[in-house]
C-alpha cells in the first residue's frame, strides 16, 4: 500500500526545502522515498524528482495559450491535472506498491482551502489505495505577531476542512524564530492552542481596538473546533526532522520494516542490527509479507520519544538557549569529522569509511 504526504503551505513557507530535506533523511535511513512535484512553476528543483508535472503542463503554458496571469494560470493546471489524473495515476504505478510518495504543492493557499482540484485529486490518490497525511507548513515568524497568528490558525482550520486528510500543521523555519522578534508567551502556548483567551491583550496592540470582538469571536471558533495544533521544524536539525517523521507516521499508520534481505553491497549503511535473524523473505517481498523484526520506527500507537518531541526542548535548542547549543552541536561535529578521519586513516587508502557512524541516529 503507498503511504504519503501532500505538503501545503503559503508561498516561501518551505516546502521544497522540506521535501529535499526529507528526500536526504530518509536515504540515509534506507527509507523508501519519491518526490512528486506538482508545482508548475518550480523551476529550480532542489530535490531528485521522480514525478514532475511539468512534463505534462508548465505555466507559462498555461498563462501563453489562453491569455492568463500566475495566479489563474496556476488555478488552470491544477484542473487540467485532475482532467489528466489518468497521467499522474501512471507514473505513480511506475514508483510501485510499496512507494513513499511527497507530493510537493504550488504555495496558493487557495489551493488547499477553496480551490477544488486539488482536493478532488487528493480524494483519487485515496480511493486508488495511498495513505496520505496533509502536512502544512506554516512559516514559525506568524507566532511572533498575534494578530498574523490567529490569521495562521484560520488558514490552518481551513486547510484541514477542506482536504480532508490527517493533518499535521507544522511551524516551518523555527530556527530562524527569535530574528522576527520577542514571543509574549512560551512556544508550547503557541503550538498547542490551548486557551487563546490569553491573546486578547496581545491583540489590542497589535491590531486596531474596533476589531478585539471580531477577533474574540474568531478565537472562540478556532476553540470550538479544537482541530489546530502544530508541530514544529527546522529542516537542517535531524532530531526536528525525525520528531516530524514520527507525528506523520502516526497520523498515517506507516511502519517502516527495512527490507530482510539486504544486498551483499549494502554497507555498513544497510547492515541489519545485530541479532536479528533473516526471516529468508525477499527483498521484493511487498511490506506486508515481511516480518516486522526490528521495524525502526514507533507505530501509531506508540508514544512519541527522542529530542525535540517535548516543544519545551524546542523552545530550549531555538530560543532560550540557542548559542550553548550552537556550540555544542559544533563541537559534536567536530568530534564526528575527527572519527571519520580516524576511520579513513584506519581503513587505508581507496577503502571507503564506514558510514555507520554518520547514520541517522534513529533512536
Ligand atoms: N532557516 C531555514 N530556512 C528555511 C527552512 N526551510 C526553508 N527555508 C528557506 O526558505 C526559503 C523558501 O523555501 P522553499 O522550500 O522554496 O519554500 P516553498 O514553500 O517551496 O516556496 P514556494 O514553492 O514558492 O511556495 C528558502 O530560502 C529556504 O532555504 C528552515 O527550516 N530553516
Ligand atoms: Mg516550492
Amino acid at each position: 500500500m503507498p503511504f504519503g504526504e501532500v505538503v501545503c503551505g503559503s508561498p516561501g513557507s518551505g516546502k521544497s526545502t522540506y521535501c529535499y530535506g526529507k528526500h536526504q533523511l530518509f536515504t540515509a535511513l534506507n527509507r523508501p522515498i519519491s518526490i512528486v512535484n506538482l508545482d508548475p512553476a518550480n523551476d529550480n528543483i532542489p530535490y531528485p524528482c521522480a514525478v514532475d508535472i511539468s512534463s505534462l503542463i508548465t505555466l507559462r503554458d498555461a498563462m501563453d495559450t489562453y491569455g492568463l496571469g500566475p495566479n489563474g494560470g496556476m488555478l488552470y493546471c491544477m484542473e487540467y491535472l485532475e482532467a489528466n489524473f489518468d497521467w499522474l495515476e501512471e507514473k505513480l504505478k511506475e514508483l510501485g506498491a510499496d512507494a513513499y510518495i511527497l507530493f510537493d504543492l504550488p504555495g496558493q493557499v487557495e489551493l488547499s482551502t477553496n480551490h477544488e482540484s486539488v482536493k478532488r485529486i487528493v480524494a483519487k490518490l485515496v480511493k486508488i489505495g495511498f495513505r496520505l497525511a496533509a502536512v502544512h507548513l506554516c512559516d514559525a515568524h506568524y507566532v511572533t505577531d498575534a494578530s498574523k497568528y490567529l490569521s495562521v490558525l484560520l488558514l490552518s482550520l481551513r486547510a484541514m476542512l477542506h482536504l480532508e486528510l490527517p493533518h499535521i500543521n507544522v511551524l516551518s523555519k523555527v530556527d530562524l524564530i527569535t530574528q522576527y522578534g520577542d514571543l509574549d508567551f512560551n512556544l508550547d502556548f503557541y503550538t498547542e492552542v490551548q486557551d487563546l483567551s490569553y491573546l486578547e491583550n496581545a491583540l489590542s496592540t497589535s491590531a486596531p481596538p474596533r476589531f478585539t470582538a471580531l477577533n474574540m469571536a474568531m478565537i472562540s471558533l478556532i476553540e470550538d473546533y479544537s482541530l489546530v495544533g502544530f508541530e514544529t521544524l527546522a529542516v537542517e536539525d535531524k532530531n526536528s526532522m525525525l520528531h516530524l517523521t514520527r507525528a506523520i507516521d502516526r497520523a498515517t499508520g506507516y511502519i517502516f520494516v527495512p527490507p530482510p534481505s539486504l544486498p551483499p553491497d549494502a554497507g555498513a549503511a544497510g547492515a541489519r542490527p545485530p541479532g536479528t535473524v533473516d526471516p529468508g523473505v525477499p527483498a521484493s517481498a511487498a511490506s506486508s509479507q515481511r516480518p516486522n523484526d526490528y521495524a525502526l520506527f514507533s507505530s501509531a500507537m506508540s508514544t512519541m520519544q527522542g529530542p525535540r518531541s517535548d516543544v519545551r526542548d524546542v523552545q530550549e535548542r531555538w530560543i532560550d538557549a540557542r548559542e550553548v547549543w550552537d556550540a555544542h552541536e559544533r563541537k559534536e561535529w567536530r568530534k564526528e569529522g575527527e572519527l571519520v578521519r580516524e576511520l579513513v586513516k584506519g581503513v587505508g587508502p581507496g577503502s571507503s569509511p564506514s558510514t555507520s557512524k554518520m547514520n541517522m541516529d534513529q533512536s
